[in-house]
């Protein structure tokens, strides 16, 4: 989230899509409904399902599964051509004024420097046009044909509210009432908030979805407001913290990126990602991304980390492409991996195309489960009927058990959505035999360094040179962890006129102070001030609130420096004047920025023309991304990979994302209309969380077996009634459940045909207490968004027939 929980209680529209916050956030969803019922907030739910969320919304509006970018664009359309936007935003805080280079193009669904061969996009062209200085060129009246503005107003011009209901299947009066309310937030003194989860980022265009809300954010100048911004409402109660703390493969703590094969020395990495200002005077924050990686490359070597041999640089690994869940499976199925430590995760349960996971761990040599429950995929080789149909003696994989403790048996902290950095105590002792993660793996680094010690071996020396300086060699503390990720200074440390900033061994209070030289470590700048020379800022419990935002600063530790509202420069107009008084976050006072928040932004003054988004080289939010997106620097629609309409009614040459990627033996999965003609989407209910609570008994009873629900029309059609038992398939393999009949889900009219949808929940398995049961990805594909390869969980064809 650029905002927190708390702060959604300040919006005046909640937009709940992509998402289901009153069933799978119920507690945060509190805030929406402060909003609604203190502030008279409209609640808007889109939804292909009239959800929970749906049943207290203001409005309503059904979708297509995977035709979001449809919807938003219509929106952009609508806020352009009736003049509902923030214009001094606009035109002083994005890049719309930019001028863009002029062989980028767009033509029948692909943009300029497609590659079909490898699915990829060449991205040069996608850029700025930039002067002698190189800087980025700018028409300030926006009259240019090449300005961002007028691409984009070209570019959207397609999505009018009859192509939304065309391809949406949403109905144009539903589409309307929707913009014409968040249209109401273009004032400067009104915000809307954007509350999405998986709906958005479980598609093939996931990562598009979010950038078509962003785009609106920033014409109604909702970014850097107190009840604004882009809230990603996140999963896992620390699942903020793995991103935090870079636990993907291609990245590392802080958002730093791990060097890939390109980068061959370390100036090679350095320059590669250590952006330059665009436009004159920009603050381009990450213009110190070497002194956050030497200061990690402290934490990770210690005294072996040294300028001479690059702070170790080479003794990271170097990735060739990213080794996200879908690629790993495919290197298992082709019989490329040997071991797989499984920490964590239950992967028959919960990733795609659970057939061939199951065919996947087979090949392997051994797998290793850390996990405090029996999962189905510690017990993948037993036979469970046609649940897991698997032949045990055919399965030579030698499984490994090592119980671990969960969340509420260890002292630690939980970085929540809202980047709270809460620190929490351990409730009671792990029963049984269970270790913490912590130890667990400090006792596979020691073994392992001991048989390189002593055996010799290819790629030994990063574990070797490694710093470990644990009181306790074998069970690392959480406190010992927590101060390593906030950092030290490893010298007496001075500003340029001398004075002493932090003495030697410090803990540091700000990131500002992290050098490239090797005089600090930190194994996580944004964490840096999270544990300082004061304490555990992150055991704050002052619930203290004086503005009566709900920014309580005292609370727990937010990152970065304890800022609440990311971008909050933006809440002030360029002269530092707040764009709504009644919800300063912070303001100019002719001298320094103060407020109700930690100013993002404590150096320029107003008028020098230093843009609001400082991890920009620009400064500026961008409506045009030049070079991030892997399919585009504007969103465009494209169908999901199992399409119900067989075609794009946009582009019927371009149907499905064409930088998406799609293993071969996937491909050979991937199923048509013509045999499996409803839209399959699975979602979670409140009454079980994943696969974890089906063992306890309480949750097994008030859910206790598989269901799907489907329309009446569907229902009436198949001849099944409410209650039969019924048989889902797709081309992957079926699951059997019993059916829900409901008025919940209806018969959308899109691409000239009516599209049915069938819903399924995710929560069953065949081990634990409750009934035995199907596991619901048995039914999905495996193929993922272009740009973080989520799996497309929530738009697949399957049938349905009674049983
Ligand atoms: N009780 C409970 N709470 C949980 C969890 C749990 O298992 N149980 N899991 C946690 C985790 S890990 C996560 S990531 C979050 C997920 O939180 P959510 O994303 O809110 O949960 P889901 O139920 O997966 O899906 C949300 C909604 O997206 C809708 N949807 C599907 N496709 C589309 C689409 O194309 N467009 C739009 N606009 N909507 C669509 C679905 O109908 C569904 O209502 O929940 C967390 N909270
Ligand atoms: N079809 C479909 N599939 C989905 C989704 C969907 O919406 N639809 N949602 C996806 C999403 S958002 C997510 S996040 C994934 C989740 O996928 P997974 O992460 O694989 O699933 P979980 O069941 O949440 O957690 C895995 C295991 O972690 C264990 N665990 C709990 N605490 C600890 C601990 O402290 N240490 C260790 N070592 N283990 C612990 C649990 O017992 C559990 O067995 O599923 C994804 N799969
Ligand atoms: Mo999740």
């Amino acid at each position: 989230m650029t905002n927190h929980w708390v702060d959604i209680k300040n919006a005046n529209v909640v937009m709940v899509m992509g998402g289901n916050a009153a069933e799978a956030h119920p507690v945060g969803f509190r805030w929406a409904m402060e909003a609604k019922n203190n502030n008279d907030a409209t609640l808007i739910v889109v939804d292909p399902r009239f959800t929970r969320t749906a049943s207290v919304a203001d409005i309503y509006a059904p979708i297509r599964s995977g035709t979001d970018i449809t919807f938003l664009s219509g929106v952009l359309l609508y806020l352009i051509s009736n003049n509902k936007i923030n214009a001094e935003y606009v035109k002083h805080y994005t890049n719309a004024s930019l001028l863009v280079r002029d062989d980028f193009s767009f033509d029948d669904g692909l943009f300029s420097g497609y590659d079909e061969q490898k699915r990829q996009y060449d991205k040069t062209s996608w850029n700025y046009q930039f002067d002698e200085n190189g800087y980025a060129k700018r028409d300030d009246t926006l009259t240019d044909p090449r300005c961002v503005w007028n691409l984009l107003k070209e570019h959207v011009s397609r999505y009018t509210p009859e192509m939304v209901e065309h391809i949406c299947g949403t109905p144009q009066a539903d589409f309307l009432k929707v913009c014409e309310v968040l249209a109401s937030t273009s004032a400067a003194d009104r915000t809307t908030t954007f509350l999405y989860a998986l709906g958005w980022t479980q598609h093939t265009v996931g990562a598009q979805n979010i950038r078509t809300m962003a785009m609106i954010q920033l014409l109604l100048g909702n970014m850097g407001m107190a009840g604004g911004g882009v809230n990603a409402l996140r999963g896992h109660s620390n699942i903020q913290g793995l991103t935090d703390l870079g636990l993907l493969s291609t990245s590392l703590p802080g958002y730093l990126t791990l060097p890939s094969e390109k980068h061959t020395d370390l100036q090679t990495y350095l320059t590669a990602n250590t952006p330059k200002a665009t436009l004159p005077g920009q603050v381009n924050y990450w213009g110190n991304y070497p002194k956050f990686f030497v200061s990690l490359m402290k934490a990770f070597y210690g005294d072996d980390a040294r300028k001479d041999n690059n702070w170790g640089f080479d003794w990271l690994p170097k990735w060739d492409q990213a080794y996200d869940v879908l690629k790993y499976f495919d290197m298992m199925d082709r019989n490329k991996v040997t071991g797989y430590i499984c920490q964590g995760f239950n992967p028959v349960a919960s990733f795609p195309d659970k057939n061939k996971i199951v065919a996947s761990l087979s090949k392997l040599k051994y797998l290793v489960i850390i996990d405090p429950l029996v999962t189905e995929t510690s017990n993948f080789w037993q036979n469970h009927g046609e649940m897991n149909d698997v032949n045990p003696a055919a399965i030579q994989t030698e499984v490994f058990r090592l119980p671990s403790t969960c969340f509420a048996e260890e002292d630690g902290s939980i970085a929540n959505s809202g980047r709270w950095l809460q620190w929490h105590w351990k409730g009671a002792d792990a029963p049984g035999e269970a270790r913490n993660d912590g130890e667990i793996l400090a006792g596979i680094y020691h073994q392992i360094r001991q048989l390189y010690r002593t055996e010799g071996g290819k790629g030994a020396e990063p574990l070797l040179k490694m710093g470990w300086h644990y009181e306790q060699p074998d069970h690392p503390e959480s406190e010992e962890v927590a101060k390593e990720n906030n950092g030290y200074a490893l010298e007496d440390l001075y500003d340029p006129a001398g004075n002493l900033l932090a003495k030697k061994g410090q803990l540091l209070d700000s990131f500002a102070l992290l050098r490239d030289d090797g005089s600090t470590a930190s194994a996580c700048w944004i964490y840096t001030g999270s544990w300082t020379a004061k304490g555990n800022q992150m055991a704050n419990r002052d619930n203290a609130d004086p503005s009566g935002l709900g920014n309580t600063l005292g609370w727990a530790w937010a990152w970065p420096l304890n800022r609440r509202i990311i971008y909050n420069r933006a809440s002030a107009d360029p002269q530092g004047k707040p764009w709504d008084p009644k919800r300063m976050l912070i303001q100019w006072n002719g001298a320094k920025w103060v407020g109700n928040d930690i100013p993002d932004y404590n150096t320029a003054a107003p008028g020098s023309g230093v843009g609001p988004f400082i991890m920009q080289p620009e400064g500026l939010g961008r409506l045009f991304a030049i070079d991030k997106m892997a399919e585009g620097p504007f969103p465009e629609h494209y169908e999901p990979f199992e399409t119900p309409l067989g075609t794009n009614p946009l582009h019927p040459n371009v149907v499905s994302n064409p930088a998406a990627r799609l293993y071969e033996a996937d491909a050979k999965r991937m199923g048509k209309r013509n045999e499996f003609p409803y839209v399959g989407t699975t979602y979670r209910l409140t009454e079980h969380f994943h696969t974890w609570t089906k063992h306890s008994r309480l949750n097994a009873i008030a859910q206790p077996e598989q269901f799907v629900e489907i329309s009446v029309a569907l229902a009436k059609s198949k001849g099944i009634a409410n209650g039969d038992h019924v048989k889902v398939s797709s081309k992957r393999g079926f699951i059997r459940a019993v059916a829900v009949v409901t008025q919940r889900l209806q018969t959308l009219n899109a691409g000239g045909q009516e599209v049915e949808t069938v819903g399924i929940p995710l929560h069953w398995g065949f081990e634990g207490a409750a009934r035995k049961g199907y596991l619901a990805n048995t039914l999905t594909p495996s193929v993922g968004d272009a740009n973080s390869q989520t799996p497309e969980y929530k738009a697949f064809l399957v049938n349905i027939e009674k049983a």
